[in-house]
């Protein structure tokens, strides 16, 4: 049989959001390696150098089969010198020094520990690390000034950095229902982000809320929030208002992916059944309150959004955070359209267009439909 017989495979599209990408995937021994990469970068601040180690992890995420030899590589889009130097380490000697040297090195160790932090980001982190702070314990000991989240950040740290359960999400899922329906009969809650990717575990829990009736959904999270208060629900939460509802302006585009929905980080105070508690290994914030109830602390994201732009938003916050990106630049260098988590502005026609459903939002993209279980970009 001469080459040509063969059913030519099919090329692999260069953006993210042209693919299927599953939870499951075949390469994971060279997706965590460039993922590490990529992660580093982030620690020094360099974001194209870590897009672009993310574009690489992707892509290999996105293959049907193991990765055995570079020639299976060659075909492929996003794969960088760079990153082909590291996969070609790893397939010949089975880890790439860079990676391992990366991994061990005292910096990436600490950046890890102190952004693992809720509510410290890479600037206060390598601040943090350039005064010789290494770990949460370092920022009690030496008495740093901490804000509200980071405070809770630290108090809350094991168990904020124990990974949730769909189990868990699912027993909040119900909570957050059955507290918003109470506030506004009739809303709708979504579960998105990882969750809703089919991810078994997550960092935290997001929701999207949202109301049939246009405007109803206004200022409607700070009663969600007095409510969980009042069941004694929350160990923390920071709402921040619809600045949309303030600046008039339109469906505007935001210049980052920062959107501008009422939202509220919260940490829940999440009753653990006393058995599971009991064999598992959960942290040592957990209190043991009464006869056998007993508690974690769980990172929730609730969003709240106008009917009209719910399609959006529930594009927008199901993620995951490089098929968004991929979205957003795939709509502007291909299509001249600017997409954020409130709109799909066309620049050409000089209009918004509208969406009931992310399937039309794909369609006016131009993109074939991706449901959220092949979004694992
Ligand atoms: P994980 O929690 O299981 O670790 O993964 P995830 O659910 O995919 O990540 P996430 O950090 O909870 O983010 C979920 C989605 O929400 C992700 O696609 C990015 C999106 N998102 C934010 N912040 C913002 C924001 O300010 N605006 C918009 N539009 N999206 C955001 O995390
Ligand atoms: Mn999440
Ligand atoms: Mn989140």
């Amino acid at each position: 049989m001469k080459p040509s017989d063969f059913t030519p495979a099919v090329k692999m599209k260069s953006y993210a959001c042209q693919r299927r990408t599953p939870l499951k995937h075949h390469n994971l021994f060279l997706t965590d390696a460039l993922e590490t990469l990529a992660q580093n970068a982030e620690f020094s601040e360099n974001e194209g150098r870590s897009v672009a180690f993310r574009r690489s992890a992707s892509v290999l995420k996105a293959l049907p089969h193991v990765v055995r030899a570079m020639d299976e590589l060659k075909d492929l889009p996003c794969l960088g010198e760079h990153s082909l130097r590291v996969i070609k380490e790893i397939l010949e000697d089975g880890t790439s020094s860079e990676v391992e040297s990366t991994r061990q090195s005292e910096q990436f160790q600490a950046m890890k520990a102190l952004t693992g932090i809720f509510g410290v980001g890479v600037r206060t982190a390598d601040r943090w690390f350039r005064e010789g702070l290494r770990s949460p314990l370092d920022l009690i000991h030496t008495g740093q000034k901490l804000n509200h989240a980071q405070q809770a950040g630290v108090q809350y740290y094991k168990d904020l950095n124990t990974p949730v359960t769909k189990k868990e999400a699912v027993v909040i899922s119900d909570i957050v229902e059955k507290t918003v329906k109470a506030v506004l009969p009739g809303a709708i809650i979504t579960l998105t982000g990882g969750f809703r990717r089919g991810k078994e575990v997550g960092h935290d829990v997001d929701f999207l809320i949202t109301h049939p009736e246009e405007g109803a959904e206004e200022r409607l999270m700070p009663k969600i929030v007095n409510c969980l208060e009042d069941q004694g629900l929350l160990l923390y939460q920071k709402t921040t208002v619809n600045s949309y509802l303030e600046s008039k302006d339109g469906p505007a585009r935001p210049a980052s992916n920062m959107d501008r929905f009422e939202r509220c980080f919260s940490i829940f105070k999440l009753e653990v059944d006393s058995e599971t508690h009991a064999e598992g290994s959960l942290s040592n914030s957990c209190s043991t309150h009464h006869s056998g109830s007993t508690w974690r602390a769980v990172r929730v994201d609730l969003v709240v959004s106008p009917y009209s732009q719910f399609a959006f938003a529930t594009l927008g916050w199901t993620g995951s955070k490089l098929f968004e990106r991929e979205l957003r630049r795939w709509a502007g260098q291909e299509k001249a359209m600017s997409l954020s988590s409130h709109a799909l502005y066309d620049s050409k026609q000089q209009r918004y267009l509208r969406a009931n459903s992310e399937e039309e939002i794909f369609t006016h993209l131009g993109l074939e439909y991706i449901p959220p279980s092949e979004r694992n970009a």
